[in-house]
Parts: structure tokens; sequence; C-alpha cells
């Protein structure tokens, strides 16, 4: 049956990447970068050039004179845009009036150039002296009655400089207090593979990609939101290896790619298949289908054995565990059935060499961990860790997310961590557990928190519950952001809020010594510098790590820490993180090499730094198994994604384009079976209503007159773009062990809008 017209709405039938990838590109530049220079798209991903700001996917090995792909170059235009948020635009506009404005329209007016301090009697930002808010920030932060009264967030673009200096100045200061993006992130993986493999990273390298026999991918969509992944697996096609792919979603990227970068493929070529076999897995059920898997290879007798015995532990009770469990509920709590579950099973017992990559479509559940542990100990039955061309493959987030994390930024440090903090520097760092996202909000929302200062993000924005969040920052005493553009973050004012402009990775960051640069850590454990060479969108900007410096010399004003030394040069900033972390011996010398150095990951060599030495099966509790829900009430579960022109709360423009939506964010993908089933058709209005996680019953989050869009999406499952649907989202529904919020699990119920008439094209 054809499908009705409907505005904005269409199919995308191409492969990812191909031309369409290269207009998006000239289209960026073209409306952001006007008469600026466009060349420094040629420095993206260089050994003397800066890290993409976009994603985590490492550097290529060896020459490639072209590292940056379609999203890479709409977050580098963003940045070097030639608009501007001056002192002027502030006075002509009132924080009111900017609120009403979503952040698509907030961050297009282009890059904030001056400090600014809200002014409550005018409700407008009024510009400030660098050092007078430094002044006041300090004496604001020291007139708390506790430390543990501020809350010091850090987004993932932050450097490893900017994050050790900002993690040093909260522990002088006296708190643990450190919400960060990985809280909403791969929390489940830092917790997870901790303790099933001893370190919370990924085991891989970009080699082992060139040795493997087959992959597998759960709940990721590169073609979004890691495009330079896509080369990768298009040579693992090119060497036969099968892919297999778990998504609720058909997504375009995982189905077929036309590389920008091979002139054959761009002009008489076809596109490369990427899944062998795609599984359109229920939302939330991946617990169950490698438990299936393993189940079948179990049966089969497929597993390493010698490994099992040497490495690992927790293998009998793994075994019990899974032969207790009936096909019937596997296939029930997967959505898929037994067949295909053992055929992928039988690609896995096929293989010698076997990595799992995964997303925030396994991390961003209300079982997070149990999830992320079940890839472990899938691996870990075939020996899959710990050699050539195997192991383990979060995909992180932001760019810089997985360094920010080494480098201090966590609200769990380790004793080993604060006793090394303690011997270079000379104080005692608090030892408490401190704040993670959703209890720093918390905090904030109940009046136990009184200051946040924001190293980036838009972190209200992002959390779930937008009501409860904004009502949270509303209420603060002090608020500090510091950041290159304005989002609604900004806006949500307590009764003293400073908002300080800093650099972008794209620009040169000149200090006392000269120019400087800064290091990042990909997903792949990778440290290696990035040197902007733009000038700076504004001569009042300052750096991350001068203006953390800044506040830090204000607040403590007893400190014996050489903060402005440190600013002057970085260099210096690297020497005191190497004296804290001996893994980053060498750390100047290392990473002047053109593409750095690998920070040792102790279970890539089969060094498993658990309690107990070895690896270890955990099998997912039984309250973890997300088993079929009774559909009784006719509840979905939505995940929340990404659309392709956006970067988290940054929107970039209305289209996703693979999906086949232009111009419009207003939508909810569902399964043609299941709009049927409630009497609606693909273009009608609908309302989406939240459903408390436990019982069922019905809360009042609500989003009203979306576009229902029957989508290639399993049945049960629907999507809706992440930050529009967070208000169906409750602040309680986060995974226990982690603390991440269930973005990707909420249960919701859609029904025709009230008083909307049949659809949106009558
Ligand atoms: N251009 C661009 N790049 C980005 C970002 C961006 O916003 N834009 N964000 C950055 C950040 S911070 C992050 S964390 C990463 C995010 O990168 P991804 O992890 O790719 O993020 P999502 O868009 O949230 O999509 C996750 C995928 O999970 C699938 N999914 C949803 N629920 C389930 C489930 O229950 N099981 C399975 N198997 N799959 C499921 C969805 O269909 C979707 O394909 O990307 C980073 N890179
Ligand atoms: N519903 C739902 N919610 C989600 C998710 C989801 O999948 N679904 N994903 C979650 C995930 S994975 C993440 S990581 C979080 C993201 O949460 P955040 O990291 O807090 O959010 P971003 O949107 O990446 O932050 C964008 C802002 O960062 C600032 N910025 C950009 N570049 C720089 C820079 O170089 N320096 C500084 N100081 N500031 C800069 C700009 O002001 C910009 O407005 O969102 C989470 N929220
Ligand atoms: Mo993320």
């Amino acid at each position: 049956m054809a499908k009705k017209d409907v505005p904005g709405i269409g199919e995308y039938g191409g492969p990812a990447g191909g031309w369409g990838a290269l207009q998006a590109v000239a289209k960026a530049i073209r409306g952001e970068m006007a008469a600026r220079d466009t060349t420094i798209l040629l420095q993206v991903n260089q050994p003397q050039g800066f890290d993409c700001p976009g994603c985590a996917w490492p550097d290529p090995r060896e020459g490639s004179s072209f590292e940056f792909c379609e999203n890479g170059a709409k977050a580098v235009s963003w940045e070097a845009t030639h608009k501007r948020v001056t002192p002027e635009f502030f006075a002509q506009h009132t924080v009111s009036e900017l609120f009403r404005r979503d952040d698509f329209a907030l961050e297009w007016e282009g890059r904030l150039t001056h400090p600014m301090k809200y002014d409550a009697a005018s409700d407008r930002y009024a510009p400030i002296a660098w050092e007078q808010a430094f002044a006041e920030i300090g004496a604001h932060l020291r007139g708390l009655p506790d430390p543990n009264m501020a809350e010091f967030y850090a987004s993932g673009r932050t450097s490893n400089e900017a994050a050790f200096l900002y993690q040093l100045f909260v522990r002088a200061f006296g708190t643990n207090n450190f919400p960060d993006c990985s809280n909403m992130c791969h929390e489940a993986t830092s917790v997870g593979l901790s303790e099933s493999i001893g370190v919370g990273k990924g085991t891989v390298t970009l080699d082992d990609f060139d040795h493997c026999d087959a992959i597998f991918s759960f709940g990721h969509n590169p073609g979004t939101n890691h495009p330079r992944m896509l080369a990768t697996l298009r040579e693992a096609r090119l060497r036969d290896v099968p892919i297999v792919v778990f998504n609720p979603l058909k997504e375009r990227s995982l189905e077929r790619f036309k590389s920008p970068q091979s002139p054959v493929e761009m002009t008489v070529g076809k596109a490369v298949s990427i899944a062998t076999s795609y599984y359109q897995v229920k939302v939330g059920g991946d617990t169950a289908v490698v438990q299936g898997m393993m189940k079948a290879l179990l049966a089969q007798g497929a597993v390493d054995q010698a490994f099992i015995r040497d490495h690992t532990t927790g293998f009998e009770a793994l075994k019990a565990d899974l032969e207790a469990m009936s096909w019937d509920e596997i296939e029930r709590g997967a959505g898929l059935s037994r067949a295909d579950i053992e055929a992928a099973a039988d690609v896995y017992a096929n293989a010698k060499r076997v990595i799992i990559c995964y997303g925030m479509g396994i991390t961003q559940h209300r079982h997070g961990t149990a999830n992320v542990q079940q890839l472990a100990n899938l691996l870990l039955l075939g020996g899959n860790i710990g050699r050539a061309g195997a192991g383990i493959c979060p995909l992180r987030g932001h760019s810089n997310v997985q360094g920010d994390r080494t480098v201090g930024i966590t609200e769990i440090p380790t004793d080993k961590f604060l006793d090394s903090l303690q011997r270079v520097f000379g104080f005692a760092p608090p030892r408490g557990k401190g704040h993670a996202a959703v209890e720093a909000l918390e905090a904030m929302r109940e009046g136990r928190s009184r200051a946040l200062v924001c190293l980036g993000g838009n972190l209200p924005v992002a959390m779930p519950d937008p009501e409860a969040c904004f009502d949270a920052m509303r209420k603060l005493d002090l608020s500090v952001h510091i950041a290159t553009k304005l989002n609604r973050s900004h806006l949500l004012v307590g009764a003293h809020t400073y908002l300080l402009p800093c650099l972008g990775r794209t620009e040169l960051d000149v200090q006392a010594t000269g120019p400087q640069a800064v290091t990042v850590e990909d997903s792949m454990s990778m440290v290696h510098a990035s040197r902007g060479s733009l000038p700076p969108a504004s001569p009042d900007l300052k750096s991350e790590p001068a203006i953390v410096a800044g506040i830090a010399r204000a607040t403590l004003r007893e400190s014996k820490v050489d903060w402005e030394g440190f600013v002057a040069d970085y260099g210096r900033i690297r020497d005191a993180i190497e004296a804290v972390f001996p893994d980053f011996k060498d750390y100047n010398e290392r990473v002047g090499r053109p593409r750095g150095f690998r920070l040792d990951v102790p279970a890539s060599r089969r060094e498993w730094c658990t309690k107990m030495g070895r690896a270890q099966f955990i099998p997912a509790a039984r309250d973890e198994r997300p088993l079929a829900r009774p559909d009784a009430q006719g509840v979905l579960v939505l995940a929340t994604v990404r659309s392709h022109d956006q970067y988290n709360t940054t929107i970039y423009g209305k289209n996703d384009r693979y999906r086949g939506v232009t111009g419009r964010r207003d939508v909810v993908f569902v399964n043609a079976a299941d709009l049927a089933e409630r009497g609606l058709e693909h273009g009608d209005l609908v309302d989406i209503e939240g459903v408390a996680a436990h019982d069922h019953t019905l809360s009042p989050r609500v989003l009203r007159g979306f576009v229902a869009v029957a989508h290639d999406i399993a049945r049960g499952a629907v999507a809706a773009y992440y930050p529009e649907a967070n208000g169906l989202i409750s602040l309680a529904n986060f995974d226990a062990r982690s603390g991440t919020p269930s973005y990707k699990s909420v249960p919701v119920v859609i029904r025709r809008a009230a008083g909307s008439r049949e659809n949106v094209n009558p």
C-alpha cells in the first residue's frame, strides 16, 4: 500500500555516504563559514592539525590527507562560524525572550564574544571584565557553608589539560561533585567493564579491525554519529568479514555505504553492503539476545575451554543460569526467533576473532550495565578479549569524554589516584563519593546544592525531565557557564549567573610561552595533540585552562599551585598529569609524535585488574531481564535518538536524511502494525504520553501533536528525537548500577492527538 503524502516525510533510497554527504559538507561550509579560511578542514585529524570536535572514533594510522566526514564538517563549521553573539546582541534581547527560542535558534546566532553577567533588574546579560568575574565567582564559592554544596559539571569536549586543572581546582576546593556527560552516556561501560574485565574502556585498536573475522554491532548508528567508522566497516566487508547488526531501527549506514573517498564507488561503483544479517531486536532486548547466543554456543560446545580455565571466573554460574532459561523466555525478551539467535551464534562460533561494537542502544537502559556485561560474557566465552583481531569496542560519545575520565573527572575517585594527587600537590583531597549527574540535579532541586559550574555542555537540556531540571537551575545562588555558544542552560539564570566564552578546538591558543597544543584521548585509548589555527572568534576569549585557572586563583587564595605557570605553558600541565598518573610516562615527548601514543589497557594483554585478578562472567540478575511487557494497556517502548543534523543538544538543521525526514523534528517513528492496532495511520497527529516505569500508571508527561511516521522499526518500539522527547523521561528512570538515565527505554502510550483532525495533511 502506498504511503500517503506527509509534508517533510519521505523515503531515502540511496546508500549512506555518497554524493549526499559531499553536498552536505559544501552546504555546512557555505552557511557558516563565509569569508573564513575553509582550508582548516584539511587540518582535521592531521598530525599537525586539530582533533575533530565531532566523534571519538580514532584517526587513521597512516596518511590520508582528507580525514573528516560530513558530520565532522558540520561540527567544525558550526564552531568556526562567522556569526557572533556580542554584548550588543544581549543588550537587545531579554533573557526571558531568548529563552523562548529553541536551542537551534540560539546556537545559530554564533559564537559568544565577551564575558557576561546576568542583571536581574533589566533581565539581560551585561558585559563584565574577566578579573571581576573571577573575583565574584571566587567570593561566592568561598562563601558556601560547605564545598559539597557546589556541583562541577564537565562535557566531553574539554581537553585533558583543562579537565586536569578543573579536577585539581575542585578537589583543592574540597569536593568530588563531578557530574559529567559520561554519566548520561557510557557510565554503564565504565561500571560494567571494570567489573568484567578490570578496565572501563574498550580493548581494541584500529589494527584489530584488520584481523577480525566477524563483527557484531549493537545499538549504534555510525552513519550519523561516527561516520569515519564506516570506512573501517567497509574495509572489513571488502575482506568478506560478516557484520551482524542488532538494532530495532533499520539504519541506512548499517545497510549500505558509498565511500566519498573512493572515486570508483562514487562514480561507477556500487555501494558496499555493511550488515550481512540485520536483526531488529526489540528495544531493551539485547540482554536476552546475547543470553540466547551464549545458550546456543554452550549447547554446541563452541567455547574456548582453555581461556575460560586460565583467565576467568564465574563460568559455572553463568552456565547454570543460561541452562535454566527457556527459549520461550529468550524469544519474548529479544523479540527475535530462536532460529535467528542461533544463526547469529553460528557466525560467532565460526569466527576465530570477534569484535563487538556498541553504543547508546546498549548503555541507556534501566539495565545498561547488565547489557554491557552480557556483551563481555559473550566475548569471554570465545576467548575474544586480549588477542589480535578481537575485543570489545564501545563507541564513545564526545571527542574527549574518555580522556576527561582518565585525568580525574569522576565522582568516585580511587584511593590510589587521590594518594597520588596528595603526594604531588601536597593537599588532602576529599575522599567521599561525590555527585553524578542525576544526584547533582536532585541536590540542586532540593536546595542541598547552591552552586553549579559548567565546563561546556547543556546539562539541564541533556538530562531527563526538563521541567524538574529547569526548576533546579533557577533555584541556584551561583551558576557559571564556560561555553562557545549560547544555549538554554545559560538562560536558566539563578541569583548570580556568569557566561564565560572560551576558545574552541579550531582556534589558535597563544599563551605567555607561545602557541599551545592540547591533548585528547579517543575511543581506542590513543592520546594525541590538537592544535587550532584559526584566529579566535573574538579577542576577549580565553582558553578553557585559563578560565579554570582564573576561577581557581580567585577561589583558593592560599593555593600553592602555580596556576599562572600552568596556563603559560600547557606542557607543565602535562608534566603534572604524568606525575599523578604513571601511565602518562614521557607524556610531552610521546604526544609530540605524529599520531601520539596508546595508553595501557591491561585487558588488551590479558591482565585482569578485577578483584579476583581474573576476567569475570557476570550473569544478569533475574530482574535485569527485560521480559516481554504485558501489553494490556498498549504500552510501547520509546528510544530517543539523534538525527543526522544534530550534535547532542546542538541542532544544525531539521533534516534527518537517512531516515527520510526533511525540515521537521516533531516526529515519532512507529511500526505500521502498531499504528494499525491503534486505529492510526502514517501521518496522523498523535500525543505521546509517558507511563511511570514501574506500575504503568499514567504520569502527566505528554508530548502533543507529533506526527506518526510508519517506519521500519521493531514491533513494540517507537523512536523520537532527543532532546525534544526528554520531557517524557522521568529523572527516576535510570540504571541503578551506573546511574545512566534510561533514555532508550521509556514506556509510553500513543493515541490520536486530542482535538486533532485526522492528520497533518487532510
Ligand atoms: N554527528 C553526531 N555525532 C555524534 C553525536 C551527535 O549527536 N551527532 N553524539 C556523540 C555522543 S555524545 C554519543 S554518546 C554518540 C552516540 O552515538 P549512538 O550510540 O549511535 O547514538 P544514538 O543516536 O543515541 O543511537 C543509538 C542507536 O541505538 C539504537 N537503539 C535504540 N534502542 C536500542 C536497543 O534497545 N537495542 C539496540 N541494539 N539498539 C537500540 C537506535 O536505533 C540507534 O540506531 O555519538 C557521538 N557522535
Ligand atoms: N533523551 C536523550 N537525552 C540524552 C541522550 C540521548 O541519547 N537521549 N544522550 C546523552 C548523552 S550520550 C550525552 S553525552 C549528553 C550530552 O550532554 P552535553 O555534553 O551537556 O551537551 P552538548 O549538547 O554536547 O553541549 C553543547 C554545548 O556545549 C558548548 N560547547 C561546544 N563546544 C565547546 C567547547 O569546546 N568548550 C566549551 N566549554 N563548551 C563547548 C556549547 O555551548 C554547546 O551549546 O546528552 C545526553 N542526553
Ligand atoms: Mo554521549
